[in-house]
């Protein structure tokens, strides 16, 4: 269309000095290119893009074709372990030994329902930024599958259950930060750090600096139980078990 409009001004009136009519009848164009590049600069590149979310900045990574943050999710407001989280309209969040550094180091630690913001809905954006998601025992097979080297995606060994895999589990962990000489080789940046967990009976810590617990967003057989991700020293693979919702584990988001 732009270039038929432009040859039938041109053969309009040729009195007219040409360069003059190239500006008028190109400066549209020029602009509408130069707005389509400004859209471009604004597309999200996972990996460069930071978010900022609730006061706090997370990096990003890609890993195959998922995008996740490379931080546990740390939001809201601080409560002791021996309270409960509720719907009461805050996000709340425990502190490993009721320490906020903690939070700082590995994240908040969420009870089930309050991470889903009190939806069963799998893949609810919860208590992540907008755009992003509680990922699903589905997905977190998908990354399971990028990240180790004998299984692959879709491969049933992921179907299992507690410690499955070759050495995706040390492929997830950080170079450093894991005790009993448990660092992984964090080979994709997903990072993973033990960050421990609340007890889901009682309101004890477990295992900071040895293990690590991320919720997905699957119930277990419809109700009080969901299914999560495991990381522990000395284990190559990635456990995946099932929890009480009521225990208090981290929270890595995926981009929608
Ligand atoms: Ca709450």
């Amino acid at each position: 269309m732009t270039n038929i409009f432009i040859f039938r001004i041109f053969s309009l009136d040729n009195q007219q000095p040409r360069i003059v009519k190239s500006v008028i009848i190109l400066l549209p164009f020029a602009l509408l290119l130069g707005c389509k590049t400004e859209e471009e600069f604004k597309e999200f590149y996972c990996g460069n893009e930071i978010v900022k979310y609730q006061s706090q900045e997370y990096h990003t990574v890609q890993i195959g074709d998922q995008c996740w943050l490379k931080e546990n999710l740390n939001v809201g407001e601080f409560i002791l372990g021996t309270m409960e989280q509720s719907d009461n309209g805050t996000i709340e969040k425990y502190c490993y030994n009721n320490e906020l550094d903690s939070c700082v180091k590995y994240g908040g630690l969420y009870q089930w329902d309050e991470m889903m913001q009190y939806t069963t809905q799998q893949g609810v954006q919860g208590i992540c930024p907008p755009s992003w998601h509680i990922p699903t025992d589905e997905e977190w097979k998908v990354l399971e599958g990028a990240v180790d080297s004998q299984y692959g995606i879709g491969d049933s060994t992921w179907e299992g259950y507690e410690y499955r895999g070759y050495d995706g589990g040390t492929n997830l962990k950080t170079t450093s930060g894991w005790n009993y000489g448990g660092n992984g080789t964090d080979l994709f940046g997903f990072s993973g750090l033990p960050g421990g967990c609340r007890y889901d009976i009682g309101s004890g810590f477990f295992d900071v600096g040895g293990s690590s617990y991320w919720w997905t967003s699957t119930e277990y057989f419809g109700g009080s139980f969901a299914w999560f991700r495991s990381l522990i020293y000395g284990y190559p693979g990635v456990c995946r078990d099932v929890s009480i919702e009521r225990g208090g584990l981290s929270v890595r988001c995926l981009k929608d």
